[in-house]
């Protein structure tokens, strides 16, 4: 694993956990992490469970005992680490958004799919795929219990930089990170609505704002939160994403992602609205999904709320007794077997870095709309 913080931990509790409670073809070794500052990581190894440590992420490349590389790192070293990690035979798993620009998004896509036809494969981690109840939605789409998408309705809302003292961080800095809510969790609502309808965005016309343009100087940072120091600093990425999308069978969608919204710590919410229902979900609520079947007798149709806990339903039965419910890890742990399984089988895992570039293009596209004040912007 390269880099070891907020994503590095997630991650690293993934492949301990994962094969102590499913079955899995392959079985994860946690080899070596890898991290600028020598001290630093191996501090993290000792404490995520990783047997060494390097300051070097090209050691990786050359060790034998190496199979995967997991890319934990900010946005900018995405496309450096994975080509180079698929050109030396790892497979590679790589944090979202796939890259901070299209040509990178594109060099990766090109660099996975030479890779994949020496059987090595890659996958970009667009963890929320994994959570049960976004596969069920998936499952009931797929099987037309919505019919023809109509709506779809994304939402990311979080608050941890709604406050103007909180300090700067490489996810407010545009070298670092891309962008801003834009590419760090609007791309997660992009890749979902995607995924759920099974369609593409063939076009998007956006608006993006940054309300606080200048911020404290940090003194620490750690995951999402900080202390400020002295002096300050600019604001170098969007707060906020607002935009439409038209999808490939005729749908409309539309979607909202900021930081600015108090109250609102980490809701993801996604609705498909289809001839023949909706599906709704709200990460907030994550064991839920709420369905509603408009063939059902009138009088006491309702959106259903389904707790998708059970045995039945998507990666049921392999955690806790009927009706106990997941947190966020858990579909981390699940991004585990899913690769696993897929790279154990010889087939691409999903999403693949071609669906990684589909996301990078359509921020890519919000971004031209919004910088053309509003154009319509079509997508391949
Ligand atoms: C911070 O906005 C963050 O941790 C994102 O970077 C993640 O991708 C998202 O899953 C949760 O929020």
């Amino acid at each position: 694993m390269v880099g070891y913080a907020f994503m590095g931990a997630a991650h690293s509790q993934a492949w301990r956990t994962a094969p102590r409670f499913f079955d899995l073809p392959l079985t994860p070794r946690l080899r070596v992490v890898a991290g600028r500052d020598a001290a630093a990581v191996a501090a993290a190894a000792e404490r995520l469970g990783w047997e060494s440590s390097t300051p070097s992420w090209r050691d990786l490349l050359t060790r034998d005992d190496v199979d995967l590389v997991d890319v934990c790192t900010p946005g900018d070293t995405h496309a450096e680490i994975a080509v180079a990690a698929l050109a030396a035979g790892k497979h590679v798993l790589c944090e979202k958004p796939l890259a901070n620009t299209v040509a990178e998004a594109e060099a990766m896509a090109a660099a996975a799919s030479a890779a994949a036809e020496r059987g090595v494969w890659a996958s970009v981690g667009f963890t929320y795929r994994r959570v049960p109840a976004v596969q069920l939605a998936r499952r009931l789409v797929e099987a037309g219990r919505v019919g023809q998408v109509r709506h779809v309705r994304a939402q990311y809302l979080q608050d941890w930089v709604a406050d103007p003292q909180v300090p700067l961080s490489w996810r407010l800095d545009r070298a670092k990170a891309g962008s801003g809510a834009l590419g760090d969790i609007g791309a997660h609502v992009v890749d979902l609505a995607q995924f759920v309808t099974g369609e593409r965005l063939t076009g998007v016309n956006g608006i993006l704002e940054t309300f606080v343009r200048e911020r404290p100087l940090p003194a620490s940072f750690s995951g999402l939160s900080g202390a400020a120091g002295t002096g300050t600093g600019p604001v170098t990425v969007d707060d906020a994403a607002v935009f439409l999308g038209r999808l490939s069978g005729g749908g409309l969608a539309t979607f909202e992602a900021t930081r600015f919204a108090w109250g609102r710590k980490n809701a993801l919410r996604l609705e498909v609205n289809g001839s023949a229902g909706s599906v709704a979900f709200d990460l907030e609520d994550m064991n839920v999904l709420h369905f509603f079947d408009a063939a059902e007798d009138p009088q006491t149709a309702g959106f259903r709320r389904i707790q998708v806990t059970e045995p039945v339903h998507p990666y049921g039965g392999h955690w806790w007794p009927p009706g106990h419910g997941l947190g966020y890890e858990h579909a981390f742990s699940h991004q585990v077997v899913d690769l696993l399984g897929d790279i154990a089988a010889g087939r691409q895992p999903e999403p693949s870095f071609a669906d990684g570039l589909a996301v990078q293009r359509v921020l890519d596209a919000v971004e031209r709309s919004a910088g053309a004040q509003g154009a319509w912007v079509d997508l391949p």
